[in-house]
This record gives C-alpha cells, structure tokens and sequence, in this order.
C-alpha cells in the first residue's frame, strides 16, 4: 500500500491550479451583516438577521444564496454565468453553467497552498493503533501519481473507471485522480459479490478497475482481487485491472493486471488538472430501486461539491483544525460525501475507517476517538444499537472530551439508541444530529443543524430542513398537505445544488421514479411526519425498498436471485423489524410441485446464492416454505399482508438478538458501519 514518504516536496502548482488559487483568495474576506460571523457565505445579504431567517432567504431567493455560497466556497477558474436552469417536471437540473473548475484542485491543491502540512487524512487501519497520517501536500501527490498512471494507460476524460476497494488512502486518491483527470468514478462497496461488481462495471462500460490483492477487515482477510478475477470474466469492456498491495501476500497476476504501487513510483508528482465544466459528470454510484436493477446514479461536478462541503460545515458545526470522523465505508453515499468531498473541500482532517465497531472489542469507536483526539463522530443506528447492547463500560474507559457533535445517518434512529449516543457517548453534552438523506440527494438534506446553538434537538427526529431545501408532504391523493401534525410522501419542491443529475443510461426511469410521482415534485421514496413545531420525522420507505443496517436493498433484487433456484417457483420478499439491523430479510417461498428437498439444506442454499449474488447482508435472516403466497386478482403478492403475517408472528420468531452474533457477522453489521 501507498504510504507516506514525507520527503519528496516537488510539488510546484500547475498553471492552471495557480489560476484557480488566486480566483479564490480573490472572493474571500468580506463581511458586513450579522450573519456573515456564522456564516461568511452570507455576508452580502444585508439585514439578514438569525440563522433562521438565512434559512427562509436560503429558500426565497434560492439562486442570490447559492450563487454567494458558489462564489465563496468553491475556487473556479471561469466562473459561472447562470446559477441554476431547473425544471422538476422534466426531471432537467442544472446549476453553476458556465462555470469550470477542477473538483480535485478544490480538494488539494488550494489547502497544499495554504497548509501542506496539514494533516489530510487519517486511515485508521484494521489493525488497532497502526494509524497512517497523510498531509494535504503527500495525498496531492499520490493523486497525483495515479492521475498520470491513468492518462498514460490511455484513461481519457469522460471514461469511467470502477474502484472496488476498501475504505483506504489510495482508494481516496483514485477517487481524486480521476476527477483530476477528468474521468467518473464509479465506487463499488467491497462487500459487493462477484456477480453484483460485474453488473455495475458492465452497465458503467468501465474499461479500468482499481483494485487491492486483498482487503483486510476485522481480523480477517478478504480475496478481493479473485472477486475482481471472476467479475471481469464477463465483462468484455475491462481492459486493465490496478492492483494495489493491502497486504503482503502476492496475487496471481494476469496480462491484464497492473501493479500499481511500482507503477506510481514511475509517475511525477505534478498532474495538470483537468478543466472540468460545472455540470459534467463526478461519479456514478449504484444504489438500489425498488424494481429493476440497481440505478447508477450521476452527481456531477461543481453542485455536488458545494453541497457535500457546506453541509458538512454546516450541519457538523465543522471548523478549522477539527478531526472528522465518519465511520462509513467509501462504498457508500455517506463515505464519498462525508469521508472524501465535503471534509477535504473544506480543509478538514478525515479519518478512514477501515474496520469493524466491534474489532477486536467493542471499544473500537471510542479507544479512537481518544487516540485520534476525533471532534466530530458520524455513524450509523445499527452500530449504535449494537454497541448499546455490550454496555457503557466499553465507551467510559475512553477520553471523549475532544468530542463536539454526534451524527446518525442511514436509518431512522430509535429514542434509545439516540439516548445512549447522547448520554453515555457524548456525555450529555454534544448535540446528536440525526441527518436524513439518500445517495440522490448528494448531501444531507433534514437534520437538526444548523441551528441557533442552543435550539432544541427531539430525540430520533431530522428535523430541520438544510439552507435552500424546501420539503413538502403530500397525501395519496396527490394532494399537499399545508397543516403541522401530518404525515405524507416526503418531497422537495426545489431543487438544490447536491442532487443527483440522471440515472446513467436511463434518464426515463430517473423521471418516472423521482419525478413523475407527484409531477412537479422531487419524490424520496420516503414517507415523513411534520410535527406540531413543523419538525420532520422520516417514517420508512413508501416503496418495496428496505434498509438492512442502513444497506438499501430492493425486495425484487432477493426475489430474483431465490427464483433463480430450479426448485423455487416464486418467492416474496419483505422486511421485518430487527432489532440491531433496523430491519430484517424475510423470504417466503413457494416451491415447484413434486421437489422434494429437506427444507434445511435449500435454505442454506437460498442464503448462499443471495451472498454470492449480491452480497452477504442481503441474505434472508428467515426462509418460510409456504404452499401459494396471497396475490390480488390481478395476481400481485400482497405484502401488506405477508407483513402482518410476520409481524403478528414475530413473538414465535424466537429471540432475535441470537441473530447477531458477532462472530456470525462479516459483512452485515459490520458494514453496516460500514454504510455509516
Ligand atoms: C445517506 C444514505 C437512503 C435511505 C433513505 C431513507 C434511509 C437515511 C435516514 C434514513 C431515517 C435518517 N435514511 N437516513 N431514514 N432517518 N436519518 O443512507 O443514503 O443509502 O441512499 O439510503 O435511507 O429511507 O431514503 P442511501
């Protein structure tokens, strides 16, 4: 693995990124109203006094905001001349044109400028107290470096190159590198199958994977290289496959293979940045539907960025010389927005998490954040509620005085848990922020903060809405709904900077999901509830999407794979309440007339082809054999009633914290930390 020589400081700014440093010291430094000491973003807006007001502005005059906070927090080397060319009922967004910029420069190079030496990025290695710091000035470089591997292995602007690694440095600089280079990246999360990683490198038409031999992950070594190695064998586009050393043990090597820690010693340390306009693409990320495949959704350049690094300014109360730490795998929404864009577009020390919350005790988190002295912690429910079970002791035998905000995401997060993160992990003194959003939303949309210090926080509520994010609740009717105290399809009836652009390939079903539901509306899939103060609660999915241990999965994905079996005929997936994972796998399923199988083996069977087709935490925690499945006339499963079945059942479930046994668990809880 790539690490950090310290020595080499042959890093001289590009022309171009030289352009772009003095474009941004330019606009900074002017602040005249009382909002401008909060947030100096705002400082033009005269008169504006409170963050509540800033908020109401933030959404009356949507485009004078975003275009003070484009201006301010990114560096451009042409600025923009339209701030945004929207039309929700089209499903067209588009902000920032005119605008060019490199997302990479913003990222590195303009804190290389200001502060080498800083430290950009603290890979908490799966191995306790093995800790690599890596300064601003060394993460460019290797950035760098890979940015000229790929443009001498023929990776042009526009292509699409697929990380399938796990949550380390150079994992971050692929990321890096190709948006220095103008390439997308496409993350898969590394506890994805074979076939799951094949699906996504096929439908993104990569022809470049970035790999590891190996990953390594609560004690335990993972063959990610052969995941790749059977992957590929169907994907005629890959032409080259890097493969990067995590571990010493050497990999088979292939005439397709790359070595790509020698490869990079060979490249310079300077890597023109690529000239990139505001609305070309960033990344795609898959994430899953309710019906169909998983959607590769595209976030592009500039909005993206913005929304990333200001709402983690924002919402974390993030400042200057604070150590970040989200716990979520880069795999994930969560670890590209709050792991790489938002803390390093701002500046920010940002841990990578490698490991498990419970490796090798339950201590993990907190013996962290004291050796790592982390100010801001983000993670997940599930792993919260996991912790809770193992006692405060874990958590008390750790300083967390450097502590100052608690974040919660992925999931909604049940009073108890949200009790014990405030209590006993932040002592009762740091706010808990419960954020709510989606990989489409780019960046945190409802939570908490930013607030006035000192305005109240309920317990598992998001509350809030961000600055420009106008949600709307809206009944099965279609119909609006303008009261407090109601509950309806959450919506957002503007866009902003962060969402999601188009589903690669598929910009009509991009419409039909998000779009045509409530015309006119961005629809989340979510349900909410607006409380008497007009505070939001997230409900749960509206659609056949469930969340394990905050991994969004679609119920169809599972039923494809069991239908698979030859002796299955049909199968009915649901979620069921869990009481670590937030929500369970439950699997009915029909069998072909005449099979005659023990009911036990085909079980473990089913749970095999789920694991090795998508991945591990979607496989069934129950398979119930049933004789037909309750259909409408028009011959639908009712789910609605397979539910109730379950839920009126689940006293005879047995008790379900056997389910998760650590020691059972790779990828399902442990990522789930994974997630977030
Ligand atoms: C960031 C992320 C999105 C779905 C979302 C919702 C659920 C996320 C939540 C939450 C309740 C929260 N969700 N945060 N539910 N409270 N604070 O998780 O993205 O993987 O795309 O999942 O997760 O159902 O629609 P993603």
């Amino acid at each position: 693995m790539w690490l950090p020589c310290g020595c080499t400081s042959k890093y001289v700014a590009s022309s171009f990124a030289r352009r772009i440093l003095a474009s941004h010291l330019h606009v900074s430094g002017r602040s005249r109203c009382n909002v401008a000491a909060f947030m100096p973003e705002a400082a033009g807006f005269e008169g504006v006094s409170g963050r509540a007001a800033l908020r109401e502005l933030s959404v009356s005059n949507s485009e004078s905001f975003w275009a003070a906070v484009a201006r301010h927090r990114l560096s451009w080397s042409i600025p923009f001349h339209t701030v945004q060319d929207c039309d929700l009922s089209r499903g067209k967004i588009k902000w920032f044109e005119g605008g060019k910029l490199n997302v990479s420069v913003n990222c590195l190079d303009r804190h290389v400028h200001t502060c080498p030496e800083r430290v950009a990025l603290i890979w908490e290695r799966d191995e306790r107290g093995s800790e690599m710091k890596y300064t601003y000035r060394e993460l460019l470089e290797m950035t760098c470096r890979v940015g000229n591997l790929l443009r001498r292995h023929g990776v042009k602007r526009g292509d699409c190159v697929t990380i399938y690694m796990p949550t380390c440095p150079l994992a971050v600089a692929s990321m890096l590198a190709c948006a220095r280079i103008g390439a997308a990246h496409n993350v898969v999360f590394a506890g994805f199958s074979a076939d799951a990683l094949a699906e996504r490198i096929r439908d993104a038409q990569s022809s470049t994977v970035i790999t590891v031999n190996q990953g390594v992950r609560g004690g335990k070594v993972i063959e990610l290289k052969k995941t790749v190695d059977t992957a590929v064998e169907s994907c005629p586009t890959v032409k080259q496959v890097f493969v990067a050393m995590r571990t010493d043990n050497p990999v088979t090597m292939t005439a397709r293979d790359i070595a790509m820690e020698e490869e990079m010693l060979k490249e310079d340390v300077v890597c023109e940045p690529a000239v990139m306009n505001s609305e070309d693409v960033l990344f795609l990320l898959y994430t899953s539907g309710s019906t169909g495949k998983p959607k590769g959704l595209v976030h592009t350049q500039a909005g993206y960025l913005l929304y990333a690094a200001l709402t983690h300014r924002y919402v974390f109360s993030y400042h200057d010389g604070d150590v970040f730490g989200c716990v979520a795998d880069i795999g994930w929404i969560t670890g590209h927005s709050y792991v790489v864009y938002g803390p390093l577009a701002n500046g920010a020390t940002t841990v990578l998490f490698e490991s498990t919350p419970i490796y090798p005790d339950p201590g993990r988190y907190w013996d962290m954040v004291e050796r790592l002295k982390i100010n801001q912690f983000y993670g997940a429910p599930t792993a919260i509620r996991l912790l809770l079970k193992y006692g405060d002791q874990w958590v008390n035998k750790y300083d967390r005085s450097t502590l100052k905000t608690l974040g919660s995401v992925g999931e909604p997060i049940n009073t108890e848990a949200w009790e014990w993160y405030h209590r006993v992990v932040g002592d009762g003194r740091c706010p808990v922020v419960d954020t709510w959003w989606q990989t489409e939303t780019g960046g945190i949309c409802i939570a908490p903060r930013p607030s006035d210090p000192d305005a109240e926080i309920v317990p598992g509520m998001a509350m809030r809405p961000f600055f420009g994010i106008k949600p709307v609740l809206i009944d099965t009717e279609g119909e609006l709904l303008t009261s407090n105290n109601t509950s309806g399809a959450l919506c957002m009836a503007q866009p902003w900077p962060g969402m999601a652009r188009t589903i690669h390939n598929n910009h009509q079903r991009f419409i039909e999901t998000y779009f045509q539901p409530y015309p006119g509306y961005f629809f989340t899939g979510d349900g909410a509830y607006r409380s008497e103060e007009g505070y939001y609660q997230i409900t749960g999915r509206l659609d056949d999407v469930i969340n394990v241990s905050g991994h969004r999965i679609g119920t169809a994905e599972i039923e494809d794979v069991v239908n698979q079996c030859p002796a299955v005929a049909e199968s009915a997936v649901i979620g069921y309440t869990h009481s670590i994972k937030g929500q369970g796998v439950y699997a009915f399923v029909v069998l072909k007339k005449g099979i005659d199988v023990k009911e036990a083996d085909l079980s473990r069977q089913l749970n095999g082809m789920v694991s090795e087709k998508i991945a591990k935490y979607a496989s069934p925690d129950f398979i119930q054999f049933a004789q037909r499945l309750p259909k409408t006339r028009s011959g639908k499963i009712m789910r609605r009633v397979l539910r109730k079945v379950v839920e009126s059942d689940l006293e005879g479930l047995g008790d379900l914290s056997t389910l998760d046994d650590p020691a059972e668990d790779d990828w399902s809880i442990s990522d789930s930390l994974g997630q977030n």
